[in-house]
């Protein structure tokens, strides 16, 4: 009877990984076998690393690891990082985990309520003799502030690194987004539109990081010496050779989201209440990793956990990301700072399906869904 009332007969799912063409994956896997090299800095792993920092990464010194918040570890143990990093409360546990297990304090620092970034305006009043980075994340692809934080970090000695899990092939007025902070991390995990089913990237602006990153990301070896407390960050074979594969397959993947998000805007542009994503003039390329709306309960007289319940019902699995935030664990005592807009937004953020498996006709029902509830 139930079934019945579904509009989806199938879950829904936020997002369904491009599956690479199993005889291709077979081919490269063939090559890795008879190579007898499954890890540690194969032909694969090599191959992908050169054609990620010549075709995506702008020529920076890329290095590839076995996934992004390892790769965050990574990044901030390799410049040195030390006390205090100013960061966002709205992000996926990662990037706060990370400053934690490189035995740094996390600094949360308020959101801009249009790009649900950190709020530059905010993040010199943070700023004290312990603080030494600041943590950027481009939030559904969103890019911080990047020209003003340089500027703070100019001013007061600092390192930024990006967070840019979401941000592959991010562009500003035609530059990479790489192009900003000392170093920026890209997820490759299995959710992204550019995967290796779990892996990821740092890219450093300066050459000469990647050789001490690479040392740090195998254990602190370097020949006979142990000359860095290192860890184990090494992408293997398996991964790299998902990685190639992709590297043809992300075209279509972009093309295909690229209708969804037609579809999502146009249905959904004018309900009241219901924010679209904003789309700056300045990104000339998007990363089309997330499809994020707000839902402003008084406007749409159902709050977003009623919209999400009611995809639920019918099938639809969207995602409140990233609820709750950083400041609510109980590992950081956070009480009495300012973070209004993160409170505010966390409770109104509403990640819909967004997939190239996902076709015309269901984004449109999706949208139909979201529609009818503001009648209920
Ligand atoms: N920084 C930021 C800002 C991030 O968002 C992330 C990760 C990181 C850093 C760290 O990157 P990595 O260390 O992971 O490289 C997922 C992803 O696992 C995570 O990578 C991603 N961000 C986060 C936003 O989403 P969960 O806990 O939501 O995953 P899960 O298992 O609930 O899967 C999400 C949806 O995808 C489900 O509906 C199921 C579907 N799915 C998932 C997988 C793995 C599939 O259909 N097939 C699959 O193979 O974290």
């Amino acid at each position: 009877m139930l079934k019945n009332k579904l509009i989806f007969e199938k879950p829904v799912l936020i997002t369904k990984p491009v599956m690479v063409d199993l005889t291709e994956l077979n081919h490269e896997l063939r090559e890795v076998w008879n190579s007898g090299w499954l890890t540690n800095n194969g032909y694969k792993h090599q191959e992908l690393e050169v054609r990620l920092r010549n075709e995506i990464f702008n020529n920076f010194a890329t290095s590839l690891v076995v996934n992004a918040t390892i790769g965050l570890l990574i990044a901030l143990k390799t410049l040195d990082i030390k006390g205090e990093v100013i960061t966002t409360p709205f992000t996926f546990p990662a990037t706060a985990h990370a400053i934690s297990w490189a035995g740094l304090k996390p600094i949360f620092c308020d959101i801009d309520p249009v790009t649900m970034n950190i709020d530059s305006e905010k993040i010199e009043s943070l700023i004290t003799d312990r603080t030494s980075a600041i943590v950027g994340v481009h939030v559904f692809g969103n890019p911080c502030d990047v020209e003003k934080i340089d500027k703070i970090a100019k001013k007061y000695n600092l390192k930024v690194i990006y967070d840019a899990a979401h941000a592959f092939e991010l562009e500003i007025n035609d530059r990479s987004i790489v192009n900003y902070g000392d170093a920026s991390v890209f997820s490759f995990h299995a959710t992204k539109l550019f995967h290796t089913a779990e892996g990821g990237a740092i890219v450093f602006k300066e050459k000469s990081m990647k050789g001490k990153c690479d040392i740090i990301k195998n254990f602190g070896i370097k020949g006979d010496d142990v000359v860095e407390c290192g860890i184990n960050g090494k992408m293997n074979e398996l991964q790299a050779a998902v990685g190639l594969l992709m590297l043809k397959e992300k075209e279509e993947e972009r093309e295909l989201r690229k209708l969804i998000e037609g579809i999502y805007m146009k249905e959904l542009s004018g309900v009241d209440g219901v924010i679209l994503p904003n789309r700056e003039k300045k990104v000339t390329k998007n990363s089309l990793q997330y499809f994020v709306i707000r839902v402003d309960a008084d406007k749409f007289g159902k709050t977003r956990d009623d919209v999400f319940e009611e995809l639920r019902k019918n099938n639809v699995f969207a995602r409140k990301y990233f609820y709750p935030l950083c400041t609510e664990y109980n590992h950081y005592s956070c009480k009495n700072i300012d973070i209004k807009n993160a409170e505010k937004i966390v409770e109104q953020v509403l990640c819909l399906p967004f997939h190239g498996g996902l076709s015309i006709k269901d984004a449109t029902a999706i949208t139909k869904i979201i529609k009818n509830i503001s009648k209920k």
